[in-house]
C-alpha cells in the first residue's frame, strides 16, 4: 500500500525551519504550470515597501498541500487540488538595486550566467559577436529577478502572478516569461524525450521525508542545498563558508533555458541503433538508454541493461545501486562512464565525502508544445520546446551546478585516471562551445565511441539567482533589518 504521510525526521538531526524556506527550494513546488517571470526593479522603495503583502509558498505549506493531494487522490481519484502557489528569488543585479549589502561568497553568482555562459560551453553567437553566447536576446538585458509562479490550472496560475504584480504597483518591469507546463496524458511525469524525470534527487536531514521515495536517494545535510545551514562548507578546509546572516536557509537557484531537438534526437537514435543481437526494433531503445543511463520507464540500466521490466522500478530498485569499481570497460558493461545519470552522480566512482556534497535538487519543468506531426515527419524541430532547468544548492562556484556541467559534463576526461580509459561527453548535456559539432562519447562496452553530430540540447539564457529565506524576504529584502 502506498504511503500517504510524510516521516519526521531522524532525531539528532540539525533542524531545518520549514516555514522559513522557500517551497521550491527542498521539495518542489506541486505544479502542472509553472511561469516564470523575469523582471528588472525599476522602483526598489516601492518594490520594498510591498513585497512583504505578497503571500509565498513556504516548505511547510508544500508538506501540507502534498498531504491533502495525497488524501484527496484516494478518496476522489482523478480530482486535482486546487493550488496557487509563488515563490521568488533574486540575481546579484537584484540584491545590488535593493541595497542589500554582505556577499553570498559564490564567485559565479556575482559575476551572473551571463558572464559564464562560454565558460559553461553554450555556443557562442552565429551572427554578431562570437564572445556572446546564442542566448535569446530577452537573457542579455538586466534581470533582477524571477517569480516562479505555479499551479494546477493555467488560469490560477496566471492569476498567482497578476496578484503579485499588482501588489508591487509598477515597481518591476518585466524583461521576459517562459511558461512551463507538465506534458498531456501519460507523458505527465516525463521530460520531452520521453524520459521519466524527477526520480533522483537528494533527501535532506532534518526535513521531513515525503511519502513513497525510492531507497538509495542518498541523505545529504541540509548545508548542502541551504546557505548557513550544517553541512555548507569550503570545499577543501571543511570550514563553514561565510555568508551574511540574511543567507541563512536561502539557496542558490540555477535557473536555464534549455532547449531539447526532439525530432532530430530521435531520428539519430532511430539511424544508429545498438548493435546486438537483441530483439528487432530495440536497438533505439537501448541506445538511448545508454545515452541516459535509465530506460524510458525509469528503470536503471546498471540493474537491468538489456529490458526496461517494470520490476526494477519498485521502490526499493529504482534508485537503489552503485556502479562497479573495475577499471576499463569491466567498469561500464552495463551503464557507460558517459551516460547522463552517471556523469552527474556519479556514486561510488567517487569519494564518499564528494558524493553528499555535489548534490543538487533538481526542481524543473518542461515547456513548449507535444511533437507535432509535420516536425515528426520532417525530423526537425519547428515549434521551440525544452526544459526550463531548475537546481538548488548552497555552493554553485565549486561543488553544484557548476561542477557538474564543466567539470563532469563537458569534460572528456572526468574519471580518465580511475577508469584507464577517456571518457567522453555527457551525451545529453555535455557541450563544448558548439564547435566542435563532432563530439565523441565513449559508450560500448568494447571502449570505442560513437560521433555525435550535434547538441540536442541547446541552451538559450538563464541566470543565476539567490532565493531568500522567508524571514529575509520580511526583513532585509522589504528595507528593514534581519531580526538577531
Ligand atoms: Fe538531467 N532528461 O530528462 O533527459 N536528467 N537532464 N541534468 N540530471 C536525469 O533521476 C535531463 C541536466 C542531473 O541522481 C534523468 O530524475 C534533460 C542538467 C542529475 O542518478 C533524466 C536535461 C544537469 C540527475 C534527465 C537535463 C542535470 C539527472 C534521470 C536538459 C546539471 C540525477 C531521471 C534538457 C548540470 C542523477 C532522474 C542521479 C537525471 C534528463 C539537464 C543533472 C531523464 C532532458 C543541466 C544530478
Amino acid at each position: 500500500m502506498s504511503q500517504t504521510s510524510f516521516t519526521q525526521p531522524t532525531p539528532g538531526e540539525p533542524p531545518v525551519d520549514l516555514t522559513n524556506v522557500q517551497g521550491d527550494v527542498i521539495y518542489g513546488l506541486p505544479k502542472t504550470f509553472e511561469h516564470f517571470f523575469f523582471f528588472t526593479i525599476v522602483k526598489p522603495d516601492t518594490f520594498k515597501e510591498n513585497l512583504s503583502s505578497l503571500q509565498f509558498t513556504t516548505s511547510d505549506d508544500i508538506v501540507k498541500a502534498r498531504e491533502a493531494i495525497l488524501g484527496l487522490k484516494a478518496k476522489t481519484p482523478g480530482e486535482r487540488l486546487q493550488l496557487k502557489l509563488l515563490n521568488v528569488a533574486f540575481s546579484q543585479k537584484g540584491l545590488d538595486a535593493l541595497g542589500i549589502e554582505g556577499d553570498l561568497n559564490d564567485e559565479a553568482f556575482t559575476k551572473g550566467q551571463l558572464q559564464d555562459a562560454l565558460a559553461l560551453g553554450d555556443a557562442p553567437a552565429m551572427h554578431g559577436d562570437p564572445n556572446k553566447p546564442n542566448w535569446k536576446p530577452a537573457y542579455f538585458e538586466r534581470i533582477d529577478g524571477v517569480f516562479l509562479a505555479a499551479g494546477d490550472c493555467f488560469t490560477r496560475t496566471v492569476e498567482v502572478l497578476n496578484d503579485a504584480l499588482n501588489k508591487l504597483q509598477g515597481s518591476v518591469k518585466e524583461v521576459y516569461r517562459l511558461n512551463g507546463n507538465t506534458r498531456p496524458g501519460d507523458q505527465r511525469k516525463n521530460e520531452h524525450f520521453g524520459w521519466l524525470d524527477g526520480v533522483s534527487n537528494p533527501l535532506i536531514r532534518g526535513v521531513p521525508r515525503p511519502p513513497n521515495v525510492p531507497e538509495g536517494q542518498g541523505k545529504v545535510d541540509p548545508g548542502v542545498i541551504l546557505l548557513g545551514q550544517t553541512g555548507d562548507y569550503q570545499k577543501h578546509t571543511k570550514n563553514p563558508r561565510l555568508r551574511p546572516k540574511w543567507a541563512f536557509e536561502g539557496s542558490i537557484m540555477v535557473f536555464r533555458e534549455l532547449q531539447q531537438l526532439v525530432p532530430e534526437f530521435d531520428y539519430f537514435l532511430e539511424k544508429n541503433p545498438y548493435p546486438v543481437p537483441l530483439p528487432p526494433g530495440i536497438g533505439k531503445e537501448v541506445q538511448g538508454s545508454r545515452f541516459m543511463g535509465r530506460w524510458k520507464n525509469g528503470v536503471p540500466i546498471e540493474l537491468s541493461p538489456t529490458s526496461d521490466d517494470p520490476r526494477y522500478l519498485a521502490l526499493d530498485k529504482i534508485n537503489n545501486f552503485d556502479f562497479p569499481q573495475a577499471p576499463g570497460d569491466a567498469g561500464q558493461e552495463a551503464c557507460p562512464y558517459s551516460s547522463h545519470i552517471r556523469k552527474m552522480r556519479p556514486r561510488s566512482d567517487i569519494p564518499v565525502a564528494e558524493q553528499e556534497a555535489t548534490r543538487i535538487n533538481r526542481k524543473g519543468i518542461t515547456y513548449g508544445p507535444e511533437v507535432q506531426p509535420d516536425e515528426q515527419s520532417e525530423r526537425t524541430t519547428m515549434y521551440e520546446r525544452g526544459l526550463a532547468f531548475v537546481c538548488y544548492q548552497s555552493n554553485m562556484s565549486e561543488n553544484g551546478f557548476r561542477l557538474l556541467q564543466m567539470g563532469w559534463a563537458n569534460n572528456t576526461h572526468f574519471l580518465k585516471a580511475e577508469k584507464h580509459m577517456t571518457i567522453g561527453y555527457d551525451p545529453i548535456i555535455g557541450q563544448g562551445n558548439g564547435l566542435q559539432r563532432e563530439r565523441n562519447t565513449a559508450y560500448r562496452q568494447d571502449g570505442s565511441s560513437i560521433v555525435l553530430p550535434a547538441d540536442w540540447v541547446v541552451p538559450r539564457g538563464g541566470e543565476y539567482f539567490f532565493t531568500p529565506s522567508i524571514k529575509a524576504l520580511k526583513s532585509v529584502f522589504a528595507g528593514k533589518p534581519y531580526p538577531e
